[in-house]
């Protein structure tokens, strides 16, 4: 198996490489624009061929490399049905699967962050993109987010998961890179012990800034990040 975790600094973005190394195929997660250079750098020293580009949801802080990556490859791009970005080849829902050479990528529908967020699960990892954060989660304020289903996506679904099941997310804004499930069960603060009712207070006071590239991110990533015509 191949794995690389790539961080942006800018808006403090995670990217996933996941590869086959018998097949030489590879797939990545959530690329951001500003380093499709670097992935492709980083596949072409690996050997590896970019199948697929998966997206955890329209993205509201940062540009993908989707189209980008596409052009430059023909990797297909996927995003959920729900996610509002018909510009992707392929509409994945849950319970639907990747396979890339002989490895096999599940798709979890874990919305609340926006209605079309989905989480990878690999092997023993989970990529959970902006549904699960270490010690915190997605806000739930714009992009049609919705706190209720955020907490049943969360509860029902990741916090199902073996409690092994390590976590990685789309952002983490304090240098940390793997949770797993157990962890966040017991020490995440928004959700340890919390009821619905609780977790849909604490996110109603959060009160934070619009994520700066929010009006250029947002129609751009419907696009899966092409320049607009
Ligand atoms: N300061 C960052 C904030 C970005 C932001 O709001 N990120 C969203 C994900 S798209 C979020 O849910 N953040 C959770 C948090 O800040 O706790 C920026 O401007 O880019
Ligand atoms: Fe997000």
């Amino acid at each position: 198996m191949f794995f690389r975790q790539l961080f942006e600094p800018d808006t403090s973005t995670y990217t996933y490489l996941v590869g086959d190394l018998l097949w030489r195929e590879a797939a990545v997660i959530d690329p951001v624009l500003g380093e499709v250079e670097e992935i492709l750098q980083t596949l072409e020293a690996e050997g590896l061929t970019l199948k697929t580009v998966m997206e955890t949801h329209v993205h509201a802080d940062h540009v993908t490399g989707a189209s980008a990556l596409r052009a430059r490859t023909g990797a297909k791009v996927v995003v959920s049905r729900h996610g509002g970005a018909p510009c992707a080849d392929l509409l994945v829902d849950d319970e639907d699967f990747l396979v890339l050479g002989d490895e096999v990528i599940r798709i979890l529908a874990t919305p609340g962050h926006t209605p079309g967020c989905v989480s990878y699960r690999w092997r023993d990892r989970v990529f959970t993109g902006d549904a699960l954060l270490i010690g915190g989660c997605g806000r739930t304020d714009f992009q049609g987010g919705d706190a209720g289903v955020l907490y049943e996506s969360i509860t029902r679904k990741l916090f199902t998961l073996p409690e092994d099941t390590l976590v990685y997310p789309g952002h983490d804004y304090k240098g940390r890179r793997v949770s797993c499930i157990a962890e966040e069960k017991s020490r995440n603060p928004r959700l340890a012990h919390k009821s619905r009712e609780e977790f849909i207070a604490i996110m109603g006071e959060l009160d934070l800034p619009k994520p700066r590239h929010i009006d250029v991110a947002v129609p751009a990533n419907q696009r899966c990040g092409a320049a607009s015509a």
